[in-house]
């Protein structure tokens, strides 16, 4: 009995510093709301999906950054959002940034999380692998301050029974980490989703768009052969904040072929018939840990920086 499950990879085209946020909201159901009019089960949506990617752009005091976080999950204006999947019966995963007061300036991480077909929160991620700095480079077009708006995340990362499979999260940079995958992989993971917000360009290294967009998708394809599981990647595409990011969103399925891929840098449906089943060959043969990893030679993988030999 086959465990198929249609998955939208909801790309987004930009969402720029002037739109209100009830548009953005509108957006993210109105591609829901399509997501579920052709019978699929799980959307997935981009990082930071609720805003802009405000990490290009400094604030002196944390405080004014405020408005770009989530105090809960849902907010009282994502309630609507939560209704639709309920009444839609259809699951979501969506990144936005999270802030949870608990002293001065609060913890701020970059989160996702899955939700489930009743409109439940089921398995929450705070990204781990932060790029860019904390100091204010003002003459940089590119600036990401993610290092300065949010800590490491200390949630690891989970990967829970859900939609008839093992489902897994992890966010942008963190798909360039191949430890990211196998970690998810080591817990059985079969559908790892994801969202990103890449530069096309990056003036500071010799790449060209197209090498940056091979990049994007050798990382996830590689990511899902080694271990065997699909990966769901969803950009934040087209011209936002004077940025051109890449788009490029795909399914990849675990034996490393991209299976469904965005045509455009706007908001659309990259769509797949998924069936989890395909995840059990490889890792049953190819890539049966427990019969062919040889972690006691693995030295160094769990020692930190500087320490090894
Ligand atoms: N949002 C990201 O994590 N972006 C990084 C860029 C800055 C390199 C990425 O890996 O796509």
């Amino acid at each position: 009995m086959p465990r198929t499950i249609r998955i939208a990879a909801a790309q987004m085209g930009p969402v720029n510093p002037s739109e209100e946020r009830s548009v953005t909201i509108g957006r993210i159901m109105k591609l829901l709301s399509e997501a579920a009019d052709i019978g699929c089960d799980l959307a997935v949506f981009p990082e930071l999906a609720l805003s802009t990617f405000f990490p290009r752009e400094y604030h002196v005091d944390l405080r004014e950054a405020d408005i770009f976080y989530e105090k809960t999950m849902p907010a009282q204006d994502l309630q609507p959002l939560f209704a639709l999947a309920r009444e839609r019966r259809i699951g979501f995963s969506l990144g936005y940034a999270e802030l949870v007061e608990d002293d001065v300036i609060g913890r701020r991480y970059n989160s996702q999380v899955l939700v489930d077909k009743q409109g439940t929160v089921i398995s929450k991620y705070r990204k781990i692998h932060l790029p860019g700095h904390a100091d204010n480079r003002e003459n940089d077009p590119f600036q990401n301050l993610e290092k300065y708006y949010f800590e490491v995340g200390d949630l690891g990362f989970p990967v829970v029974n859900a939609f008839d499979g093992r489902v897994g999260m992890c966010i942008c940079n963190d798909r360039r980490w191949p430890e990211t995958y196998r970690v998810m992989g080591l817990k059985g993971v079969e559908l790892i989703v994801l969202g990103y917000t890449t530069p096309l360009q990056n003036p500071r290294a010799d790449q060209s768009a197209e090498l940056r967009q091979f990049h994007n998708h050798l990382c996830m394809q590689a990511g899902a052969y080694q271990n065997s599981t699909f990966v769901v990647g969803v950009a934040k595409a087209g011209i936002e904040g004077g940025v051109e990011l890449m788009g490029g969103s795909c399914i990849v399925h675990p034996d490393g072929r991209i299976i469904a891929q965005a045509t455009s840098l706007s908001d659309e449906l990259v769509v797949a018939d998924c069936d989890l089943d395909d995840c059990l060959n490889g890792k049953a043969e190819e890539f049966n840990f427990e019969r062919n990893r040889r972690p006691s030679l693995y030295e160094g993988l769990l020692t930190p920086h500087g320490e090894t030999a």
